[in-house]
């Protein structure tokens, strides 16, 4: 898998690149990602790579002749290869988008800053425009650093492969159950009795419930789209009568 990542700011990326899962991937060499400095194809003595915008109005727009070059300059030759604009006015990205982009054999993010990019630039050379949710972001960088962490975990290799992935909250739609580690005691609270019981089937069905129960609670959305099996409807049933259990 390939990230080439367009941007005003590539330094941005290292310590992301460095401290991550991802940077390890890179390092095993399962992902490859390039930074590609969209300044470096302006022209003109100060290499300007935004302008005023055309009819007036507050903030500078990213010029598409930098933006083009810069993406020119990218060898998309070698497989399948996906152009994504990262913008307030993308497709929310989410898991199953994270699933699609991991099956690419490259994926270019394209970073807008200040007000965007030149709308000519979205109409010829991306494929897809993303955004990661409804909150104001000051560029695409942050969102480009989000696509390629959730991305790449789901590539073979890089998390200890697709298998743990698979096992992550949000593959079969459901929230996580609580999680609880050393000292059985903290501030008064006591792990629950059954996960010390070493009865794996019972854990197993306290887990599940406690799943159901916080989606049921806190994400009621994502229960339509869930993978549930009976024994899990026949727990939801019981947890929508009796709610405080
Ligand atoms: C406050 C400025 N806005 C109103 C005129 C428009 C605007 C322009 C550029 C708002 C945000 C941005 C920069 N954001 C991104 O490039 C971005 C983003 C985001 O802001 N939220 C969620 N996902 C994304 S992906 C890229």
């Amino acid at each position: 898998m390939r990230f080439d990542v367009l941007t005003l700011f590539p330094e941005l990326f290292s310590s992301f690149l460095k401290e991550t899962i991802l940077g390890r991937a890179v390092k095993a060499g399962v992902v490859d990602i390039r930074l590609v400095n969209i300044r470096s194809f302006a022209r003109g003595r100060h290499l300007v790579a935004d302008d005023r915008p055309f009819g007036g109005g507050e903030g500078m727009v990213m010029k598409p002749g930098p933006i083009s070059r810069a993406l020119e300059s990218v060898d998309r030759t070698k497989g399948r290869s996906l152009v994504v604009l990262l913008t307030p006015q993308g497709r929310t990205f989410d898991q199953t988008l994270a699933w699609e982009l991991s099956r690419m054999e490259q994926v270019v993010l394209i970073c807008g800053h200040y007000e965007g990019v030149d709308e000519r630039i979205r109409a010829s050379c991306v494929d897809l425009e993303l955004s990661i949710g409804d909150y104001v972001l000051s560029g695409g960088e942050t969102a480009a650093m989000v696509v390629m962490d959730a991305v790449s975990r789901l590539v073979p290799g890089v998390l200890g492969g697709e298998k743990s992935a698979q096992e992550d909250s949000f593959e079969d739609g459901l929230l996580e159950y609580p999680q609880y580690t050393r000292p059985r005691v903290f501030k008064n609270q006591e792990v629950p009795e059954i996960l010390l019981s070493g009865d794996h089937e019972k854990i197993r069905v306290w887990r599940r419930t406690a799943s159901l129960k916080r989606t049921l609670e806190r994400r009621p959305d994502l229960l339509e789209k869930a993978k549930l099996t009976e024994e899990d409807k026949r727990i939801l049933g019981k947890l929508r009568k009796k709610p405080e259990k």
